[in-house]
């Protein structure tokens, strides 16, 4: 069955170019799917820009678009366990985390769906002149171009789709050319939904011949990417001449801030969590480990114990508590990380080498590891590895925590962990950061928005301000008592 879905059509790439997906777990193959280029991207931006100009959806009440999210909710429940196992073996994560991942994407929906069905952002303004009405309305942007990663397929994929719907748009959806099978899947369940045809389009395929021209096109009104450094600034280039409004989620180099008073046990656990989580394939993952003088020590022997016992194992491993990385080649950039940190004066305190079981091998398994005696200078340190490694650096006191926490491009997440109420207070507001957690890691809801300050990219995804990234506000002023004004008299 064809895989790219254009104006409410399942059809094949114009040029019949098609992809293997294989599990990074063991490399057995998940799929072949349509390989799209730019013909297709053309094709599926026009059914878009058809359903956006002349089709129902955009003048649908915010109501009854809400409704129909609620209704794709309930569909993501029923099919949640085939949607958990497609993504899991796409991905190789645990398959219990996809199905975490599941509930959560449901969540969005539901989360927007609501929001549509209670009238979103309208307002209507105290003017204080005298028989006028002016309001404030939004409407949708446009025909937005959605580009997702592979690290978590269809989540990252819902906080754009869910709101770009609430909001009336139209869009055309690229997830990553290696995990495209939950997006296929969510396309079948919009349409079974009833969602008009053409406001939905998927194409599938590589960033610069499937993805590019989503950028570029001059009929896209906005681009929302989620993904890498370097591959977001070249989509900001490519929108930059026709002015489109941009959404980026670029990944971070978050800190995790371990105070002496913190408690111990509990602020361990979550050090290992906060970076080795889907083996740190992770935006928010904790990868700056930031821990006072007095506990180093202590701490990190703790860490380094545990991070040894982690078991690394396929998606379907009762046994295991983290999966592979995503493909050889992000592998090998995790270990050309690892490798500069080391010749550049960094200890290794466990991990640092592909694992050697025979069961392991035809997966791209990586094992925890922990670079202890960092400084801000190393690459490992203040570049993404996305991998599991951890980098630990030492501090004295709260002001040099902060400046070391601060000290990078990357500004998504951080966290605080101290028993002292105001100073995790001082030390979260001074975070330059779009999420910050006190005691805690990783935490997320639907109604918090999420994103980045600095290079981390701008644009709120989730919240309220998550819809109104797909909206433009428009004023509308009545005057309800026209006279001639007669300026020029
Ligand atoms: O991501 P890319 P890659 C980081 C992480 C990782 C690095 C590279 O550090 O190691 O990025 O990963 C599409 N025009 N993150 O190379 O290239 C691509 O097809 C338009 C952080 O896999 O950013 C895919 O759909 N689109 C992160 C999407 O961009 C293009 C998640 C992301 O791929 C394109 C993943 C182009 N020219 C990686 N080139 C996060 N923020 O969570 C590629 N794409």
């Amino acid at each position: 069955m064809p895989q790219l879905f254009i104006g409410g059509q399942w059809t094949v790439a114009v040029d019949g170019q098609v992809r293997e997906i294989r599990c990074p777990a063991d490399g057995t193959l998940v799929g072949t799917v349509d390989e799209a280029g730019p013909k297709d991207a053309a094709a599926a931006i026009t059914a878009a820009r058809d359903a956006f100009d002349r089709g129902p959806w955009p003048g649908t009440p915010a109501a009854e678009r809400g409704w129909l999210l609620l209704r794709v909710a309930d569909l993501l429940e029923r099919d949640k366990e085939k949607f958990a196992r497609a993504e899991s073996l796409d991905t190789g994560k645990r398959l219990v985390e996809s199905e975490l991942d599941m509930d959560d994407i449901a969540k969005c929906f539901r989360y927007y769906g609501n929001l549509a069905a209670s009238g979103g952002n309208d307002r209507v303004v105290n003017t204080g002149v005298p028989d006028v009405d002016s309001r404030v309305v939004h409407e949708p942007v446009g025909v937005c171009s959605l580009i997702t990663p592979w690290n978590y397929p269809l989540l990252q994929t819902s906080w754009k789709v869910a709101p770009a719907l609430a909001a009336g748009n139209a869009f055309v959806l690229k997830p990553s050319e290696l995990t495209p099978h939950t997006a296929i899947g969510l396309m079948r369940l919009l349409a079974e939904a009833g969602l008009p045809d053409g406001v939905a389009n998927l194409i599938l395929g590589a960033g610069p011949t499937a993805g590019a021209p989503l950028c570029e096109d001059p009929r896209v009104d906005m681009v929302s990417f989620t993904g890498g450094l370097v591959t977001g600034r070249r989509v900001m280039a490519a929108a930059a001449p026709t002015v489109k409004k941009v959404a980026l989620e670029l990944g971070g180099k978050n800190p995790n801030i371990v105070f002496a008073d913190a408690d111990f046990e509990t602020a361990v656990d979550y050090a290992l969590m906060a970076v080795f989580l889907h083996s740190g394939q992770v935006c928010s993952a904790g990868a700056r480990l930031l821990v006072q003088d007095e506990l180093h020590d202590s701490f990190v022997a703790e860490v380094v114990k545990r991070a040894r016992t982690i078991r690394m194992g396929g998606p379907f491993d009762d046994h295991a508590r983290t999966g592979p990385l995503i493909s050889a080649t992000h592998r090998e950039k995790v270990e050309a990380y690892v490798a500069a940190g080391l010749a550049e004066g960094a200890v290794l305190r466990c991990g640092g080498s592909r694992p050697d079981d025979p069961a392991l091998q035809n997966g791209y398994y990586y094992p925890p590891t922990v670079l202890d005696e960092c400084t801000p200078a190393m690459s490992v340190v203040h570049e993404e590895s996305f991998g599991p490694v951890l980098t630990v650096e030492r501090f004295r006191s709260e002001a040099e925590a902060v400046a070391l926490a601060n000290d990078t491009v990357y500004g998504l997440t951080g966290a605080v962990w101290s028993q002292d109420i105001a100073r995790t207070h001082r030390v979260a507001s001074r975070l330059r950061a779009g999420t910050v957690w006190i005691n805690d890691f990783h935490p997320y809801v639907p109604q918090a928005e999420w994103g980045g300050m600095k290079q981390s990219g701008f644009g709120r995804e989730l919240g309220p301000a998550g819809l109104a990234e797909y909206e433009e506000a428009k004023h509308v002023w009545r005057n309800l008592a026209p006279q001639p004004q007669r300026w020029f008299e």
